[in-house]
């Protein structure tokens, strides 16, 4: 018989608890399971101090070992380590942003893909970003200019990648006086990897210097390129009300979830769903209906333009197929189990597999052609249709358990809400900085790990921050938890936060915690901090500003290159563990002090939430201080002509 109180720990919301105690029934292993049978991690992993990247070792520094058979010390490989973790993450996430720009391409250049431009405001608008033409001139002719600026970021060979020119002109000065302006990401991975190579680049700092230099071609170039060229294609969020949690999946109809980043496949099952064909389908299959919901930053990109709920965040991948309801999950690339098919075998699900370049043992492999992508659509849900007679209804049990979240916060969309259509402008948030009413901004982005208690240090730290009346921004995974956790309607998070905030979001009608998008849309952070600056009042600087990030539970690679790059654009990063770097002393100390030298921010590994959130405050208050608007807000009550100023 399964033990309550010991699942209660692995999860902070109640969907999660119930699903752990019914896997235990059923007598499927889940990532919590395998957790505690690796635990013991090799101490040598978890310090960074192991070497295999080449054939004299593995070599371990130990203190009666300290060198490699090379000659390597600790700093040395820790470093190539960490350059390489960083690799793995801007790869992951340019890579997604080169598939969405290639389609912007051959759109542009008039080939049938099954795509076309949901945005064209969002092309003039970027486009001008860059300095192109856009007076009298067609769409597509601006199009094809800028998705040719796209692809050259990614295989320019000695010119610094342009969509770097979107950032402040001061932090641009910054990097150039470091020498750390990226050259084409390709280029800036390639490099990464010869850096990394046996017997090349030997000096800890050269070696983080370019980590941090190759997390700019991710921020400010391919994750950047992602959320602009993602925004043409499918849409620019607009704020939109919808649900989260495993809740969402409903017995009576086909349950179809998409897992994983890339949001092409999973935009046209969207729409493909809403096809009065699909809906007779199901009804003939004996269900009332069909339901897509999304896992992870599939999840993210389809709520954000389409409204559709979301089951869950990265540990719940499992858990949804454990609900025995879903009769098929469609995966993409990044942030996929491979224990997925094992899980599924149990209950009656599809795993489908829709990337070439990414497969599953187990999971089907369907061909999905962009050409052809509604057809593509439309037959994968009458795949999950067809399914639906195999479901096993003693194995059905969906927890009834979901919150209503206000997603969809573009920085468009935020600067609508602030301003309204006429005079859409940061100005309002901006002089809420300034008089005190708002301490600063905040962005928490990232996964789950279940290291921790799931989503618990997300969700203690955001009532922390949003009562000491820090605005809280959020991407990826933790959005995902705070949803669960309630905290993304003004109705419920509002209760938790401070008088000035409260005020603030209260005129302008908006929740103290945003919805930004995916994991890869944290540039979208890089963009709102932009504009405030841009908007004035706070200095002409990203680190300058009364900001910062958080990555609460660190998992992949690319939560790394994010922490570089938010660092390199002068946001101190609280990380709630520490990088793959404890066993090397000055590698430590680079990348949580001697960095803040040059960039104005550092890391900072923090376990628990609330000293975190005490931290984050101190460096606001810093950074207050030094923007000489560090005074005590004097509360009063508004009047309607106070709250028209506000809003
Ligand atoms: Fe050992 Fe040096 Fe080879 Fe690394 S590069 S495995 S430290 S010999
Ligand atoms: S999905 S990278 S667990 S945020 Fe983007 Fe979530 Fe992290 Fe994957």
């Amino acid at each position: 018989m399964a033990d309550a109180s010991a699942y209660s720990n692995k999860a902070d919301d109640v969907a999660s608890v119930e699903m752990l105690e019914k896997a235990g029934l059923d007598c499927i292993e889940t990532c919590f399971d395998r957790y505690e049978t690796q635990k013991n991690h090799c101490k040598f992993g978890k310090e960074g101090t192991c070497c295999k990247i080449c054939y004299m070792g593995p070599c371990r520094i130990t203190p009666k070992s300290p060198k490699g058979v090379c000659g390597a010390d600790a700093d040395t490989i820790a470093a190539r380590n960490f350059l390489r973790e960083v690799t793995g993450g801007t790869a992951s996430h340019s890579d997604h942003g080169r598939h969405v720009a290639l389609l912007l391409k051959e759109i542009a250049h008039g080939k049938e893909v099954g795509y076309e431009v949901k945005d064209p405001q969002a092309v003039v608008e970027i486009a001008k970003l860059y300095g192109i033409e856009t007076e009298d001139r067609e769409m597509i002719d601006v199009l094809r200019d800028l998705s040719d600026i796209f692809i050259g970021d990614f295989t320019s060979q000695e010119e610094t990648i342009q969509t770097v020119s979107l950032a402040p002109q001061k932090t641009r000065t910054t990097w150039a006086g470091l020498g750390v302006m990226p050259q084409g990401i390709d280029r800036m991975c390639v490099e990464a990897m010869h850096r990394t190579h046996m017997g090349v680049d030997h000096d800890y700092k050269n070696l983080l210097m370019h980590a941090f230099r190759q997390s700019i071609a991710n921020g400010w170039g391919g994750s950047r390129i992602a959320s602009m060229a993602s925004d043409i294609l499918f849409g620019t969020p607009r704020a939109l009300r919808t649900e989260v949690n495993l809740g969402i999946l409903n017995e009576k109809n086909v349950n179809i979830l998409v897992h994983g980043h890339e949001p092409t496949l999973s935009d046209m099952i969207a729409i493909a769903v809403k096809d009065p064909e699909i809906t007779e389908y199901a009804k003939a299959a004996g269900a009332e209906g069909v339901t897509v919901g999304g896992i992870c930053c599939t999840a993210n990109e389809i709520l954000m333009r389409h409204g559709i709920p979301i089951a869950g965040n990265f540990l719940q991948q499992e858990l949804a197929l454990v609900t025995g309801a879903v009769e098929m999950m469609i995966v993409d690339v990044q942030c996929i189990m491979p224990s997925l098919p094992v899980v599924a075998e149990h209950y009656h699900t599809k795993i489908v597999g829709t990337t070439e370049m990414a497969k599953t043992i187990g999971a089907e492999a369907f061909d999905f052609s962009e050409a052809r992508a509604f057809e593509c659509a439309k037959e994968l849900v009458k795949m999950a249709i067809d399914n639906f007679k195999n479901r096993k209804p003693d194995l059905v049990k969906i927890p009834d358990k979901k919150e209503t979240v206000i997603a969809g916060f573009s920085v468009r969309e935020i600067k609508y809400m602030l301003g309204g259509s006429f005079r859409a402008s940061f100005r309002p948030l901006n002089d809420a900085i300034i008089q005190n009413r708002i301490k600063g901004v905040v962005g928490i982005v990232g996964c789950n790990n279940p290291k921790f208690k799931t989503d618990w240090y997300c969700n203690e730290l955001v009532k922390e921050l949003v009562k000491n009346n820090v605005l809280v921004v959020e991407t990826g995974c933790c959005a995902i938890a705070s949803g669960k956790d309630g905290k993304l309607t003004p109705e419920t998070a509002l209760e938790y936060a401070g008088h000035g905030l409260k005020e603030v979001c209260e005129a302008v009608g908006i929740p103290p915690v945003l919805h930004m998008g995916s994991c890869v849309d944290n540039t979208r952070i890089l963009e709102a901090c932009t504009e405030i600056v841009k908007e004035g009042g706070l200095g002409d600087s990203i680190a300058g500003l009364p900001a910062a990030g958080v990555c609460p539970e660190l998992m992949s690679e690319k939560a790394v290159s994010i922490s570089c790059y938010c660092v390199a654009t002068g946001l101190d990063v609280f990380i709630g563990h520490p990088f793959h770097i404890t066993g090397a002393q000055n590698v430590y100390k680079f990348l949580t002090e001697d960095v803040r030298e040059m960039f104005g921010a550092s890391m900072h590994f923090v376990e628990d939430p609330i000293e975190a959130a005490k931290q984050i405050v101190e460096v606001l208050d810093a950074k207050r201080e030094k923007l000489g608007i560090n005074k005590k807000y004097e509360r009063k009550l508004l009047e309607q002509k106070d709250r028209r100023e506000v809003a």
